[in-house]
């Protein structure tokens, strides 16, 4: 991928795609192609065509998705169903029509079946039942997965599919109905401290596991995939370690000096009990992931209080 590349960001404004932005910049990519929502409905298929056509993209980093938290999934199945089959069928169709050199997907941890041996190694795809809170999503990441994959097999088109796992950072989503756990906690908390608040709820049991990516390591990985990887095969995302919820909201209080009580929601979802991924394939072609999940929270509590906060100026 020469400096001078022309490389479409699909999804830039969202927190995959705005940290895989602002690494190709960092980087000296001089051709980094953008489009808005506005601009450009990555669910209409035509208008995403002609975007193709016009512009020719050599390099395609497919990061927009409709995601959300545990709830969010739930609550809209066919919202994360539809539209997510349809950006991924228009945007590698139309890609590999345009004549792209190489497209590259990201799908996600809950791909895996709900029970897979952990750490989840890439060969438990479609080994098992999925997690039910976000089955509607996975099967659509699959599809995406499965399309990259045909895409190649029969027109040797050069499409990749990286499986990150639970991502956060600066520019997430704080929505409380529609975030996911780290967001949340970091707005519970921070909330609960200016507040004088004696306790923050968190959902669930507090004993389910996950793993945590800040999206710089991310976007650091992605470009490092597009450049070393071009294999038919799915590849893991992440940092091989992973907390419990309850672990993490102590760290989070912490982060934010909150004194206060933790109570659990029981009436809320865990979700999946653990999904802890096996990242030796992608150790192996050297690269791994760099910020510790403390400074990675840190920053993005930073972030929350100078730019995300409902109060903060933007
Ligand atoms: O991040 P999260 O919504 O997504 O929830 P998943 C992770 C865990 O944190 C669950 C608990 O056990 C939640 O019950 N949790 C505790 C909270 N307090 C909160 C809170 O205030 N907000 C939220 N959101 N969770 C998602 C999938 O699953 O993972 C998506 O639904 C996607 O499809 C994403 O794949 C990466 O890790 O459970």
């Amino acid at each position: 991928m020469e400096s001078g590349a022309r490389i479409f960001v699909a999804g830039h404004g969202g927190l995959a795609g705005s940290a895989i932005s602002r690494a190709l910049g960092a980087a000296g990519y001089r051709n980094v192609i953008v489009r808005t929502r506005a601009e450009l409905d990555l669910c209409d298929g035509p208008a995403v065509r002609r975007f193709f056509d016009a512009e020719k993209p050599e390099y395609v980093f497919l990061a927009a998705a409709r995601v959300g938290g545990i709830l969010a999934n739930s609550t809209y199945p066919a919202d994360f169903l539809r539209d997510n089959l349809a950006i991924e069928l228009n945007v590698i169709d139309a890609a590999y029509r345009a004549g792209a050199k190489k497209l590259q997907f990201l799908g996600s941890s809950c791909i895996y079946p709900k029970f897979a041996p952990q750490p989840i190694a890439e060969e438990s795809l479609l080994t098992g039942a999925l997690e039910p809170s976000n089955e509607w999503y996975a099967v659509a990441k699959i599809a995406g997965i499965k399309m990259a994959q045909a895409y190649r097999r029969q027109y040797g088109f050069h499409a990749i599919s990286l499986m990150p796992t639970n991502l956060y950072g600066p520019g997430d989503n704080f929505d409380l109905a529609g975030s996911h756990v780290v967001p949340a906690l970091i707005r519970k908390f921070h909330e609960a401290k200016s507040s004088g608040a004696g306790e923050v709820v968190i959902w669930g049991t507090g004993s389910p596991r996950r793993e945590f990516l800040h999206a710089d390591d991310l976007a650091d990985a992605a470009l490092f995939l597009m450049k070393n990887y071009n294999d038919p095969g799915i590849i893991n995302v992440g940092t091989g370690e992973d907390v419990t919820i309850r672990e993490l909201a102590g760290l989070i209080g912490e982060i934010a000096g909150y004194r206060g009580r933790l109570v659990f929601d029981q009436s809320k979802p865990d979700g999946t009990p653990r999904k802890l991924l096996d990242v030796r394939r992608l150790n192996a072609l050297g690269w791994k992931a760099r910020i510790p999940l403390r400074e990675g929270i840190r920053r993005t509590y930073e972030w929350y209080l100078e730019r995300g906060s409902p109060g903060a100026a933007r």
